[in-house]
């Protein structure tokens, strides 16, 4: 019997029978194309389709009849139903149920792609392929797909399912072998998962390329960046509050040599203010809950709802978080990362000055409501800890040095001008503070001086947001994703180009659009959004709302933009519509210390205020000439912060440019934070945010499928009608295209191989399985026989 298995019908003459014989189920699964041209077809062989509930919900129907424009339908629960058959969406075959590439899916609808990933949710698998981007749903749950026996099965390549370790093992393999550096970028909303994705990269690449004891000190920069940079927000526990890209590097033989960390943009406002419910850093409640009584005494530390800064929001602890073991975790990394316990206690001594700050109150000194900082402990506290006299912090929170004309003039505040210059310093310290972290961070990681090796790089932005009300902080943070998606788009895109000229195809029927328009939008220069919100930010009586006039007069006639009443604007991202506010623009964009709090800082003998200070100098665009000091301008002639973090956006991009990109994006399937919860719409609607089902459009107006012309012919030949004089594979192959009547726009021929659209291999596949089993069934009633 053994032999007749292997004697093969000449007719078939292809290399892989036995293998295709063996995966079958497999094989059909994943090229089935269904080409039912209409839904009078699809009534006929009682298809599946996709049906809408009024609340938007999809659900899986049979079609039982059409008529006219009519359909009638039968759901699962045995209910039957009259729609409107164009209201009815293509479902796929039930074999493709939950395949692990979206690719493979024969209808790539919105329902279709739903599904499958609800599918495979379901299971607790929340890695999905959508081309070449990985799709990662959050579990809310302890899932068990990570640890050393799944490192070791992404190692070996004994398991082929999608996952980040693929991605990260990819990345290591793709940099070693093409010697190109590599970049894995994750995105996704608020509480998605991206920052819980970036740690599994790291722990893969980590465990591979682990071995001198840095990468130990890799992993322990999460929980610093995190108890700094992290808060309890309404969206997420565990909210990233800055962006991210760790560059991990790597020696000649594929050893971690060292890592440097940039972050973008901290959310300096949540020091000062945050919305009822939502924490600050959580270094501060760590701290209070964890510090040792000798440190609280020397800080004076009190309880967390003592200090004004962290009682606002109404919100202290964390469902399951152990504040004061947090704070054990983050004294044990910075010891790991080699923050002195000098430094470490500078850190905290600044973190105790920023919450004493928060409850300076103010007496008003006459009746123009001037005013003057109490002398009470907390001004006495703020004083103790950063090192300076009561009465110099008392003057710089209470007055401004002014120089009008030749003259120097000292300009008393009121009530409010005192509070907002009060708060200014104690977010400008505490975002001294977390740059000055991540330098030492970066000072202990840093590579050595030979930097022969190559780098993976990890990119943990925040996402896309669209809310109700949307302020200076989603300006910024879309923004960035707008860059970012250009650079999702352009790279998929130039990939696919790339190949297409190799081959002599006409890519120019790949139609794409890219987000360029928006981006200009945003970018051009004197009339784009950042060059005039600049320019009404230097204006000494420019406003919120002569800001917003200014758009809209400049910018109206712009597709992507759009006046709103008021003082908003719109603006039309690849993500969606997102109107803004302009309340608070100017200001947040200046982002301006008075230079009194600067000297102040200079001028206090503790030793870490010190560094900050000339950070600040150092922020400053050149030298400052002439009068420091403009009437109601500003200060110092730094840069903006949208200048400053466009800047940093352009280097960030150029650096990604260099390297080989993975894409990830995450996706939040309900807005509870709870496991087993998969909200079709919410899911739907960061797929498109996102760009997923965009990814997977490129992918179909491109050619995905390619085969040479060889393998083509050997593996469809046998199934031709008709000879075909010639035997060249090319003319085999095209002799097979025209008897499956497959569609010119459907394919394309080129130089070495054929190129199809998604799923156009379906039907041929289909056409080949059947065949095989009917010459497999014939071998085996043959077999019998003998037997
Ligand atoms: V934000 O933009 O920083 O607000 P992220 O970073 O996208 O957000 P994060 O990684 O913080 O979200 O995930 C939120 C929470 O989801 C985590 O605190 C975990 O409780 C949960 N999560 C995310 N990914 C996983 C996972 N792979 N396994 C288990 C997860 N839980
Ligand atoms: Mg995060």
């Amino acid at each position: 019997t053994t032999m007749l298995v292997e004697e093969r019908p000449s007719s078939v003459g292809d290399e892989d029978l036995d293998s295709t014989a063996a995966t079958l189920p497999s094989v059909s699964k994943s090229n089935i194309e269904c080409r039912w041209s209409d839904i009078t077809s699809y009534a006929a062989k009682k298809v599946q389709s996709w049906f809408q509930h009024a609340n938007g919900n999809w659900e899986l129907g049979r079609i039982m009849s059409t008529s006219g424009t009519e359909s009638v339908i039968s759901l699962p629960d045995g209910k039957v139903l009259k729609v409107n058959s164009e209201s009815l969406i293509p479902a796929n075959p039930d074999i493709l149920d939950g395949v692990d590439d979206l690719m493979q899916l024969s209808y790539l609808n919105e329902p279709s792609v739903l599904f499958n990933l609800q599918y495979r949710y379901n299971q607790d698998m929340i890695y999905t392929k959508a081309g070449p981007v990985l799709v990662a749903i959050n579990p809310f749950k302890e899932v068990s797909l990570y640890g050393n026996d799944y490192v070791e099965a992404y190692k070996n390549k004994s398991i082929e399912s999608p996952h980040v370790y693929a991605i990260a093992d990819t990345a290591i393999r793709e940099m070693i072998r093409d010697e190109v550096n590599q970049s894995i970028i994750i995105s996704g909303e608020s509480g998605a998962g991206k920052t819980e994705t970036a740690k599994i990269a790291m722990q893969y690449l980590a465990a591979l390329g682990g071995g001198s004891g840095i990468e130990y000190e890799i992993l322990k920069t999460n929980p610093i960046l995190e108890a700094f940079g992290n808060a309890k927000t309404l969206r997420n526990d565990n909210s990233s509050r800055f962006g991210k890209l760790i560059e991990i590097h790597f020696s000649e033989t594929g050893k971690i040599s060292g890592a440097k960390i940039q972050t973008f943009l901290v959310e300096k406002s949540r020091v000062v203010q945050c919305a009822e419910g939502e924490r600050s850093y959580h270094i501060f409640y760590q701290l209070c809950a964890g510090a040792p009584r000798a440190l609280r005494e020397k800080l004076n530390l009190k309880d967390v709802d003592e200090y004004k800064y962290l009682k606002q929001s109404n919100c202290y602890s964390i469902a399951g978080v152990d504040d004061a073991e947090q704070f054990r975790i983050v004294k044990e990394a910075l010891d790991v990362v080699h923050v002195s316990k000098e430094d470490q206690e500078n850190v905290f001594a600044m973190l105790a000055a920023v919450l004493w700050l928060g409850n300076v109150s103010f007496n008003v000194i006459d009746n123009e409501n001037h005013v003057e900082a109490v002398a009470d402990e907390s001004l006495i506290n703020v004083a103790k800890l950063i090192g300076c006299d009561t009465s110099e912090l008392n003057l710089a929170l209470s007055t401004r040095k002014m120089r009008v004309g030749n003259d120097n003039i000292v300009q008393k505040l009121t009530l409010s001008q005192a509070i907002d210059t009060r708060d200014a310093l104690a977010k400008s310290i505490y975002a001294c503070l977390f740059e000055w972290l991540v330098e030492q961070i970066n000072k202990s990681l840093a590579v050595g001086k030979r930097r022969t090796g190559r780098s993976i790089s990890i990119l943990d932005i925040y996402g896309f947001e669209s809310f109700d009300r949307n302020s200076f902080e989603q300006f910024c943070i879309n923004y960035a994703n707008e860059r970012l998606q250009q650079h999702f788009n352009r790279h998929l895109f130039k990939l696919e180009q790339e190949e297409y000229i190799q081959d002599g195809i006409d890519w120019a029927k790949v139609d794409f659009d890219d987000n360029q328009d928006c981006l200009n939008l945003f970018e051009k220069k004197p009339l784009g959004l950042l060059s005039l919100l600049d320019e009404e930010s230097t204006f000494p009586n420019g406003s919120d709302f002569t800001f917003a006039n200014k758009l809209k007069q400049h910018l109206n006639s712009n597709p992507c933009f759009r006046g709103e009443r008021e003082k908003a604007f719109t603006v039309s991202h690849f993500a969606g519509e997102v109107t803004y506010d302009t309340t608070g623009f100017l200001e947040k964009n200046r982002d301006l210390l008075h230079l009194d709090s600067i000297q102040l800082l200079s001028s206090c003998s503790c030793h870490l205020p010190q560094t900050f200070a000339s950070k600040m100098f150092n922020q400053s665009e050149k030298p400052v000439v002439g009068p420091l000091h403009k009437a109601g301008g500003a200060d110092s002639q730094k840069l903006s912060v949208a200048t400053k973090f466009k800047g940093q956006l352009f280097q960030l991009m150029q650096r990604l440019e260099s390297t080989t990109p993975h894409f990830i994006r995450c996706i939040k399937p309900n807005n509870s934070q709870s496991p087993g919860s998969y909200e079709q719409g919410l899911v739907l609607q960061q797929l498109r945010c996102c760009g997923v089902l965009e990814v997977v459009r490129i992918s179909r107006s491109g050619f995905p499928t390619r085969m040479s012309h060889q393998k083509f012919a050997r593996r469809y030949g046998f199934l031709l009608l008709e000879n075909v004089a010639s035997q060249d594979p090319l003319s085999v192959s095209v002799a097979i295209l025209h008897q499956f009547n497959i569609l010119p726009e459907m394919y394309q021929v080129g130089y070495t191989k054929l190129f199809f659209r998604t799923g156009q291999i379906g039907v041929l596949e289909d056409t080949r399985n059947h065949t095989l089993h009917g010459i497999l069934r014939v071998q085996s009633c043959f077999r019998g026989h003998q037997a």
